[in-house]
């Protein structure tokens, strides 16, 4: 069984809202790392990245602590092993999937998320550099971000698939109709059931690719299941269905790993979302045979020791 290098990735350099840049510290003093391990997980945390001090601006923060990451991912599938990227905003993305496409053939990447991701700098309502981690991971936008683990494209359109989508701008949508990539809408999963469209991803994700990765953002998720978030939308994916298909791909040899992106500590409400986390990891890692525990104990079980 691989074993599970758990990555910080402590930036809110790429939203609006900074205080994710505490995530991956919570998590770990939370007890996340103990609890996999109870779980069956051979969970260690590897490193935390952040940005330099000095750093001028958000891009060249989010630039930097890409390019760290990026050698971080790329070294553990190298070494054989599994990964969790636990974010921080949503443009680790970058350097997440930057180095480990530098490893092995092309790579498959299903991105779970409300939104798309997919901004360029000129399209940007907002400026902020976690609306467009897949636009540059597609090849496009700041040059600065597009080169870190080599120059283009770190994924073909056709091997990639968004699931959960429901808050865009029209320029984003336009953009990935152009590139051909998969939208899976929140509406379809209502409709058809995320168990449909799952498989659907997991067939593009696996055609013709060496392996294939999972970026969750937690605002995919309904914010009545995971609050902690900066940019919460109603009428999420429902955990439960999510954690039991995530649970098919445990022990595919071809899975590299995972990212688990834009946990904020400060708005979390009792252990409710970082609870959930420990649920995502578990369902990825867990192997069949041990039991599913409840996870909100994790915050529990530091408190009272
Ligand atoms: N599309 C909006 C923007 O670019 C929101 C992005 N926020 C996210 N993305 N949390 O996942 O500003
Ligand atoms: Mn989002
Ligand atoms: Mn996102
Ligand atoms: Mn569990």
């Amino acid at each position: 069984m691989k074993s599970v290098s758990i990555i910080g990735a402590a930036s809110g350099w790429g939203a609006k809202d900074r205080r994710c840049e505490a995530g991956p510290e919570s998590l770990r003093q939370q007890g996340l790392v103990p609890h996999l391990r109870q779980q069956g997980v051979p969970a260690s945390w590897e490193l935390t990245v952040r940005p330099p001090a000095n750093h001028e601006n958000a891009l060249t923060a989010v630039q930097a602590l890409s390019m760290t990451l990026s050698q971080a991912t790329g070294n553990a599938v190298a070494k054989g092993e599994s990964f969790a990227v636990l974010g921080g905003d949503h443009s680790c993305a970058i350097g997440t999937w930057s180095g480990v496409s530098q490893v092995g053939g092309p790579l498959g990447l299903i991105w779970i998320d409300a939104h798309m991701d997919c901004h360029l700098p000129e399209t940007s309502p907002s400026g902020a550099l976690h609306g467009m981690p897949l636009a540059c991971l597609l090849g496009l936008g700041d040059p600065r971000l597009t080169a870190i683990g080599g120059q283009g494209p770190k994924f073909l359109p056709e091997h990639v698939v968004l699931i959960g989508i429901r808050s865009f701008e029209p320029e984003e949508y336009l953009l990935l109709q152009q590139l051909g990539v998969k939208v899976f809408f929140m509406d379809e999963v209502r409709r058809r059931g995320l168990k449909k469209v799952f498989q659907d991803a997991l067939e593009r994700v696996r055609n013709r690719t060496a392996g294939f990765g999972v970026s969750i953002d937690l605002d995919a998720i309904d914010p009545h299941e995971a609050p902690a978030v900066g940019t919460p939308v109603l009428g999420g994916i429902p955990k439960g269905e999510l954690i039991a298909l995530l649970r098919q791909i445990q022990g595919e040899p071809r899975f590299r790993g995972v990212e688990i992106a834009e946990y904020n500590p400060f708005l979390d409400k009792g252990y409710l979302t970082a609870g959930l986390i420990g649920e995502l990891l578990c369902s990825l890692f867990t192997p069949q045979r041990f039991a599913h525990e409840p996870y909100h104990r994790i915050g529990k079980s530091v408190l009272s020791a």
